[in-house]
């Protein structure tokens, strides 16, 4: 949808760089579908089990490597063994493009080859708490996309879960990228706004986030 008044690029802290607006519609569309896809099969979209005995609100599906907390596998062996679906290139393409685009850096994106995706679907009162992505080993860049509801993304700060933090709102078609010093913050989505997404990505309700990470990963 054409915005009335355009959101403008952002650093809303060393590294952590907000473009509005940068997945059209036709690649939202196709992303969608995609995820769909990956959603039903090799390895179902489930909401993840923590050791302590919860289960996240959030629903996850990952491909390349699996992630349960707090490890990445090439084998979902919380869900039904299964080996996730291989990550194509057109996304690490996509990937690339983020950071050159987010950074305005020709360069930025030279060593970056994404490996997995996790792929998040918050319907109904879905959320996320604070936390720290810290399960891989490396420190390249995340890159996350937004499509479907209006969230609440909270940034925090790299020592604590608590306040300070920056309350910004991600919309259907935004990109984040998150690096340098930005990349061990705590973050987290306190509150989705239903029905605010516009159907015609393909996604009736509620919102999709995926993020692209390098693992620091390889197989023997
Ligand atoms: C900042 N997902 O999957 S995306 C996650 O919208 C996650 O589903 C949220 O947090 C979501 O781990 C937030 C923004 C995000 C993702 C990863 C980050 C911010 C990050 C890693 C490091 C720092
Ligand atoms: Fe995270």
């Amino acid at each position: 949808m054409g915005a009335l008044i355009p959101r403008p690029r952002t650093e809303i802290a060393p590294g952590a760089v907000h473009v509005p607006g940068w997945l059209g519609a036709q690649r939202q569309r196709e992303l969608v579908a995609a995820c769909r896809s990956w959603a039903s099969s090799p390895v179902p979209i489930r909401h993840t089990r923590l050791p302590g005995g919860g289960v996240m609100s959030v629903q996850t599906v990952c491909i390349g490597w699996h992630w349960q907390p707090y490890r990445y596998s090439r084998i979902a062996h919380d869900v039904n063994d299964q080996r996730v679906a291989p990550f194509p290139d057109w996304l690490a393409d996509l990937g690339r493009q983020a950071l050159i685009d987010a950074y305005q850096d020709p360069q930025a994106a030279s060593a970056y080859d994404p490996d997995t995706a996790l792929i998040n679907f918050y319907e109904g009162q879905a959320r996320m708490g604070m936390h720290q992505d810290k399960d891989e080993r490396c420190d390249a860049p995340v890159v996350s996309l937004s499509i479907g509801d209006t969230c609440v993304f909270r940034f925090g700060n790299t020592e604590s879960r608590n306040k300070p933090y920056t309350d910004v709102e991600l919309e259907s078609g935004d990109l984040f990228v998150f690096g340098g010093p930005s990349r061990f913050a705590y973050h987290g989505v306190p509150r989705v706004f239903p029905g605010t997404g516009d159907p015609i990505t393909g996604l009736a309700s509620g919102r999709l986030n995926l993020t692209l990470r390098m693992t620091g990963l390889a197989d023997w």
